[in-house]
């Protein structure tokens, strides 16, 4: 449980007041709440606030380089619903108006903080959408990234497909219901699939990856009240799927597959094969995307766009903060402004709390 701080609420007040013309005077907002706070041991934002908090956590989220539009978050106020069916069809539909027919838009979507004697709803799932890994003998099916938690699901009663994509479902857990799982149903879900804009063959490795990066395992803090159940979401950035998910030996892999495929010699790093393998992957991610439709930001345009926050940011009179180590791409990074910077790194708030992690 998260207790809600007060003089985190006064900061708040002032902050959104200073940033917002039409809100309320600040002390007299802070009165309010602590009349509120005195009555019933914890107080409600207003709509607007909520609005505003959730903006500025993004804009304060120091490990994220796409941060140019937090103004534009479409922010889901969901405090009322605290059933386990409630909380799942909310996150489909989150899912739906994120995927906008691949005009990938950034929701998030905010659910009940937890009260005096009530705890909220939770989802378990770290991200919305997120395939099954099935650990055999000598390997993993799927993304063994989830491989405790599909597991986990199993032991609940649930069965995938047992292919190498199969979505898993929420998992919601109520202090009514305990935990409840949830299919998402088919049509909420796009996917990608991947094929290379020169390479034929790249199609036969059957690789896809899903649309909307939700994260679902992060608090947001906002003005002193914890919202442990907030999944958002902005668009992948290419390299994401192109670098990380498909390539790293921990994920699917692919590295060496697609290498030999190349015709490359894998055995020789100083022929930099792996860079060249990157290389394909990569333009294969953008190129399915941009096919299908399906909105993703590649790491050039992305590293500029993040320059121009930066300097928004200064004009706004604020000092832009970030992680290098998170902000910059992990492809051509020298090629980009990005790289060529020191940040601040410290954490400010409103903001996105570090993720839980899984536990079962
Ligand atoms: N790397 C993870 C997703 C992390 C968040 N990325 C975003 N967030 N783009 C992955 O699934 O590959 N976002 O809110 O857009």
């Amino acid at each position: 449980m998260h207790s809600v701080d007060l003089s985190e609420a006064e900061e708040f007040f002032r902050l959104h007041a200073a940033e917002n013309p039409h809100a309320a005077d600040p002390g007299e907002r802070f009165s309010q709440a602590l009349i509120e706070f005195g009555r019933r041991g914890s107080f409600s934002h207003t709509i607007e606030e909520l609005e505003f908090g959730a903006k500025v956590a993004w804009r304060n989220a120091n490990r994220c380089i796409g941060r140019l539009y937090w103004r534009s978050l479409v922010v889901r106020d969901r405090r009322h619903v605290r059933d386990a069916d409630g909380v799942a069809a909310e996150c489909v539909e989150h899912l739906r108006i994120a995927t906008n027919a691949g005009r990938v838009r950034a929701v998030i979507t905010l659910f009940a903080p937890d009260q005096p004697g009530r705890p909220a709803p939770r989802l378990r799932n770290t991200q919305l959408v997120r395939y099954a890994g099935y650990r055999g003998l000598r390997s993993v099916v799927g993304d063994p990234a989830q491989a405790d938690f599909t597991r986990w699901v199993e032991s609940l009663g649930w069965t995938g497909k047992g292919t190498d994509f199969d979505v898993l479902p929420l998992a919601v857990e109520t202090p009514d219901e305990g935990v409840r799982l949830f299919d998402i149903p088919d049509d909420a879900v796009l996917e990608v699939e991947l094929t290379h804009p020169e390479l034929p063959w790249f199609a036969d490795l059957e690789l896809r990856w899903h649309a909307v990066p939700a994260i679902s395992s992060m608090p947001l803090r906002i003005g002193g009240v914890t919202y442990p159940t907030a999944p958002f979401n902005g668009w992948y950035l290419g390299t994401e799927i192109g670098s990380r998910n498909l390539v790293d030996a921990d994920r699917y892999d692919k590295m060496t597959t697609v290498g030999q495929l190349l015709g490359l010699d894998v055995d020789d790093d100083r022929s930099l094969w792996k860079d060249r393998v990157l290389v394909e992957v990569n333009r294969a991610v953008l190129h399915s995307f941009d096919r299908a439709g399906v909105k993703i930001a590649d790491h050039h345009q992305e590293s500029s766009m993040f320059m121009a926050f930066a300097d928004k940011e200064r004009r706004a009179g604020r000092v832009p903060h970030a992680e290098w180590s998170w902000v910059v791409p992990p492809m051509s990074s020298s090629a980009l402004p990005v790289y060529h910077q020191y940040y601040d790194e410290s954490v400010q708030l409103p903001g996105f709390l570090p993720s839980a992690g899984w536990t079962p």
